[in-house]
């Protein structure tokens, strides 16, 4: 869309939510207009921060009506650059940030509605408050929000046990590019009477509206949980038994993988000791989480599948909750270790369970025959055939590798994203593991709901052809 002079749109923004609200100072704007990896970076014609839905619908309104693109923006920790202005493009961004209301959480049936623009975090607490817990958790919690959450279809440490975002929404409520508002909040548990929003706006990237509320579903708060990591001598070991842990503990909560090239890039970041007296291959972060009664069969059962294995090299178990906290700043501070070593090209890919091991073995020389100097960090959620394929040492604006990467997840029938999204990131790519047909209907709906396409645009899907 060709943008009007601005100036009439920025008067008409500072009516809707206070000029203290529309950001258009360079420093107050940056740390809107920039991810959260630095590879993405954009300048925005202003940075709009409205506090209701009433609010974004207008916002949203103007900029339809001034053919000025809306890009909507929770916590900015987004991976794929599908919250930030594009290079060579203007927008305005809408931060959800001040839609930050968290609920009274429903005790009897475990609920909570939240403002889009609510940390993960702050939901986590007043849940856990309540005798609740969210079943989704992510290393970036205090920053992410429920509506960046819904618009990713967010994953995290706890889908082995509990499954992705989606999951756990009852409802959303949320803005149209006409400004016009959809979706019911609160909602009911079931509610079979057409379409659902969530469902529509789930993994939508803001590309079809802003979702202004979430009505989510808790899940029991557990107090008994069990953190353990283990070395092994090689991945294909860890992929075995975690495959055999599923399958043998219905406490399971986290299976997280790493390897030592990463495990050194958290120690040298963190100045954290080495978890044990000798380095190791790669490791698996395991959590159990359970009721107090049933906490001792089920450590044992653990303790009695790793006496098992063959490839079993050293474990540590945490003793406290510090302890549990030690051993998981060693699989969560990656992404903040890697991001402090340089510029990453980061991939987030999954692959069916029985190609994962192949698919390690094999990225390394991929991304060698382009670039031999690359530094490659993988780790990732294993339970979930979900690896983060990190390149360290290339040019931020050549996607040579990410593309070569991206094509052997595809002949490995696998997805070139699991959990982070699309964004601008991949969306040439998109056609590697979704069919003309899905895009194309993905593209009918997008034209159904954003005609002008005001909404996030160069977002998720490819240009046309
Ligand atoms: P943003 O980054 O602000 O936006 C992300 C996308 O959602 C953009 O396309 C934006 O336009 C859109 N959007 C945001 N809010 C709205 C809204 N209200 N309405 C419509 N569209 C909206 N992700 C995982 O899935 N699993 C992980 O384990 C995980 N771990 C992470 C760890 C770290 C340290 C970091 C930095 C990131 C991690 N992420 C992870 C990625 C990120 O936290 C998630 O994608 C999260 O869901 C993004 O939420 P956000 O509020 O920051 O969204
Ligand atoms: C994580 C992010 C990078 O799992 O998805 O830490
Ligand atoms: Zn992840």
């Amino acid at each position: 869309m060709g943008a009007m002079s601005p100036d009439p749109l920025l008067r008409a923004l500072e009516g809707i939510v206070g000029a203290v609200h529309v950001l258009v100072d360079p420093a107050l704007r940056a740390g809107f207009e920039s991810d959260w990896t630095g590879r993405y970076h954009g300048r925005a014609l202003a940075v709009v921060r409205p506090s209701s839905t009433a609010e974004v619908a207008a916002v949203v309104r103007a900029c339809a009506d001034a053919q000025v693109p809306v890009i909507p923006q929770g916590g900015n920790t987004g991976l794929v650059g599908g919250g930030v202005p594009r290079p060579g493009s203007t927008g305005v961004v809408l931060s959800t940030r001040r839609l930050d209301s968290v609920g009274a959480v429903d005790t009897s049936s475990g609920e909570v509605v939240a403002g889009a623009g609510a940390p993960l975090g702050a939901v986590q607490d007043a849940a856990r408050a309540a005798g609740w817990d969210v079943g989704v958790d992510l290393a970036s919690r205090d920053s992410a929000t429920l509506g960046g959450m819904v618009a990713t279809n967010a994953g995290g440490e706890h889908v082995v046990r509990y499954g992705r975002m989606r999951n756990h929404v009852i409802g959303v409520e949320a803005v149209l590019a006409d400004g016009s508002t959809v979706g019911r909040v609160p909602a009911l548990r079931k509610d079979a009477t057409g379409i659902e929003w969530a469902g529509v706006l789930a993994g939508s990237e803001g590309t079809l509206a802003v979702i202004t509320q979430v009505h989510l579903a808790l899940v029991a708060r557990l107090d008994a949980h069990a953190v353990a990591l283990v070395a092994f001598d090689d991945f294909a070991s860890v992929a075995r038994i975690a495959g055999e842990l599923r399958a043998t503990l219905p406490s399971l909560l986290a299976l997280e993988a790493f390897f030592a090239g990463g495990l050194r890039r958290v120690r040298d970041h963190t100045g954290l000791p080495s978890p044990f007296a000798d380095d190791w291959p790669a490791y698996l972060l395991v959590e159990l989480a359970t009721s107090a009664e049933d906490a001792a069969r089920e450590t044992e059962r653990l303790a009695s599948v790793l006496d098992r294995h063959s490839g079993v090299r050293a474990t540590a178990v945490a003793e406290d909750e510090a302890g549990a906290a030690r051993l998981w700043a060693y699989r969560d501070r990656h992404t903040e270790a890697i991001n402090a070593a340089g510029v990453p090209h980061k991939l987030d890919v999954t692959l069916p369970h029985d190609r994962l091991v192949e698919f390690t073995e094999r990225v390394p020389g991929t991304v060698a025959a382009i670039e031999p100097d690359a530094e490659l960090v993988l780790f990732g959620h294993v339970g979930d055939g979900n690896i983060h394929v990190n390149v360290l040492g290339l040019d931020p604006d050549d996607a040579t590798v990410d593309h070569a990467v991206l094509q052997l997840v595809a002949s490995m029938h696998g997805s070139i994203s699991a959990e982070h999204g699309i964004g601008i990131a991949k969306r040439r790519e998109l056609a590697l593991t979704r069919t003309d047909a899905d895009i194309a209907a993905m593209r009918a709906i997008k034209h159904a709901l954003d005609p002008e396409g005001v909404l996030n645009p160069g977002v998720l899907l490819p240009d046309p052809r």
